[in-house]
């Protein structure tokens, strides 16, 4: 397979970003009024402008031909057709057969997993509808009343972060918490006002193995049991999703109580499937699927539109420029909306866990910089703290601002002042403030020359900062699918171009063997000898005050 770096196309681009580096983005809006037209593309339910990166049409085009050199759109045939794409755990990606809503059939391994998905769904819509409408009952004959999601990474991160985004569309017909860390400070607060005749726990875990849903999973039940002075409540009150049956069955879920997993579904890529049981209880099934459409339009979007015009494809190529060819280190990502304030955190795992590696998929060291960093948080709060690095510190941080035409809670005069500050800083980051502006400025506000002087330099702001800009209608289980799924093919098309295998997570799957040897030490007080000092040193310290 050929070397991305011997490509023409990316010769082509390695020899532009010179070229480019020497362009100043508000030179390139003045010379082309229709700039934003050009590099802006309308979606059903969002519009996404990537006019303020430091892009010609050239720029475009090489990055096209580079996608076309990369064979973007065999590949994306490969995943929606059920290939083993993910070639290190020789498995099928298919999260977009879980959102399938035409229902076509798709077989794999002589299976149409059609039939499974929506055997599955049927499974959710009858169980959260029991749940919600307090048809299920607890040990004692009582409704329930809260709902505990336990499960880490994957198996807790999209949940989350959907269910924050869509809280104003829950009836609040049931409580949804969820418990993520081992520390144990997280399951005690959570549990602290909860009354075990009113909690169901999903332990959602696609293995089963993990140590830390399995630690907080046991304590739950020993919660339950020292309340219900019956280990049969189990039953009741626990619920699984695994693609690991026995091991759930083993921990006492009952087997008509375990909601499938696929190994054809990423953890990382899990929300659309029963790991989404406590959104659906939350918010009502129907919203559930509402979700899932807005995510099968932009698969419908990126299968048919060219790529050119292709929104996801669009946004990976500028993440190449931006970081493997204009060399940026880091991305933020920048929501302008209350609801999507989990949003960079689920972007971290997303983007750094599919992509944040360094061997190409021949096992060679990648010879060029791979995937940014990704940090941020909400806007405006960000406006009054760490922007001053994204406006004036000599790391170019290229961001996404993402926020919504309508608020969904619309309080009078709030939403405004949010927007303006959105454009505002995206035009700010792009032009920047230039030292002429800056004196004249200084001057008509009557400051002495010494002043000016001083000042001056401290004041510029170089713009030519890149942003991409995402304004959604307005935060619904619709848009906020098509948002996901947006970026979930933004990071596939990423990781071809790289030729990364961005569908395994070995860094993760080292760190879940790890502890386990350590623990065993701390529990038995037996510091190993073959630890380096620092190891030894810290476990000592640990044990002689604990
Ligand atoms: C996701 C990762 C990882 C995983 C968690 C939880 O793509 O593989 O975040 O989801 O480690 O794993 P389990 O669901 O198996 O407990």
């Amino acid at each position: 397979m050929t070397m991305r770096t011997s490509l023409a196309s990316w010769q082509a681009l390695a020899e532009h970003a010179q070229e480019m580096q020497q362009q100043h983005m508000s030179d390139l809006f003045s010379q082309d009024q229709a700039r934003f037209n050009k590099f802006s593309i309308q979606l059903p339910n969002m519009l996404l402008d990537y006019s303020k990166n430091l892009v010609t049409s050239a720029t475009m085009q090489k990055l096209i031909a580079l996608a076309n050199e990369c064979d973007i759109t065999t590949w994306r045939d490969k995943m929606f057709q059920g290939e083993r794409i993910n070639r290190t755990e020789d498995r099928a990606v298919l999260h977009t057969a879980l959102r399938n809503r035409e229902k076509m059939p798709l077989m794999l391994d002589g299976e149409n997993i059609t039939d499974s998905v929506e055997s599955a769904l049927a499974k959710m819509k009858a169980f959260s509808e029991q749940v919600r409408h307090g048809l299920w009952k607890g040990y004692s004959g009582k409704r329930i009343t809260d709902v505990v999601n336990i499960g880490v990474g994957g198996s807790n991160l999209g949940p989350q972060m959907v269910t924050e985004a869509l809280k104003q569309y829950s009836d609040g017909s049931v409580n949804v918490h969820y418990v993520s860390n081992v520390d144990g400070t997280q399951i005690a607060n959570v549990l602290r006002p909860l009354d075990p005749e009113k909690v169901l726990f999903i332990v959602s875990s696609k293995t089963f193995t993990t140590t830390e849903t399995m630690t907080n999973a046991k304590t739950a039940v020993k919660w339950l049991v020292s309340s219900s002075f019956d280990e049969k409540a189990v039953a009741k009150h626990f619920v699984a999703v695994s693609a690991n049956k026995d091991n759930a069955m083993e921990f006492g879920i009952a087997q008509e109580n375990i909601f499938d997993m696929w190994d054809w579904v990423g953890g990382r890529f899990s929300l659309w499937s029963a790991i989404g049981l406590p959104i659906a209880i939350d918010l009502g099934f129907d919203k559930f699927i509402e979700l899932l459409e807005g995510a099968h339009e932009i698969d419908q979007h990126f299968c048919q539109a060219p790529l050119a015009h292709n929104a996801p494809v669009i946004l990976a190529l500028l993440s190449v420029w931006n970081c493997t060819f204009l060399g940026a280190k880091s991305q933020a990502i920048l929501p302008y909306d209350q609801s999507l304030h989990m949003l960079c955190a689920y972007m971290q795992q997303a983007e750094m866990e599919s992509n944040g590696k360094s061997v190409t998929w021949q096992g060679n060291d990648v010879d060029y910089p791979t995937v940014p960093s990704i940090w941020g948080g909400l806007g405006i709060n960000g406006q009054h703290a760490f922007y001053q690095y994204l406006h004036q510190s000599n790391n170019v941080v290229p961001a996404d601002f993402i926020g919504s035409v309508k608020s969904v809670t619309p309080v009078k005069g709030h939403h405004q002042t949010l927007m303006s500050n959105f454009f505002a800083q995206t035009q700010a980051l792009m032009s920047g403030v230039d030292e002429q502006q800056v004196k004249a400025d200084l001057k008509a506000k009557g400051r002495t020359q010494q002043y000016i002087d001083k000042v001056a330099p401290h004041k510029v702001h170089k713009g030519n900062r890149p942003t991409n800009s995402i304004l959604m209608q307005r935060i619904s289980p619709r848009t906020l699918g098509s948002l996901i799924a947006l970026y979930e093919h933004k990071i596939f098309v990423q990781g071809i171009v790289l030729q990364i295998c961005s569908f395994d997570q070995w860094g993760v799957e080292l760190g879940k063997g790890l502890a386990n040897d350590i623990q065993k030490e701390l529990d038995e007080n037996k510091v190993n000898k073959n630890h380096d000092s620092s190891t030894r040193g810290l476990i000592h310290y640990y044990l002689n005050c604990v």
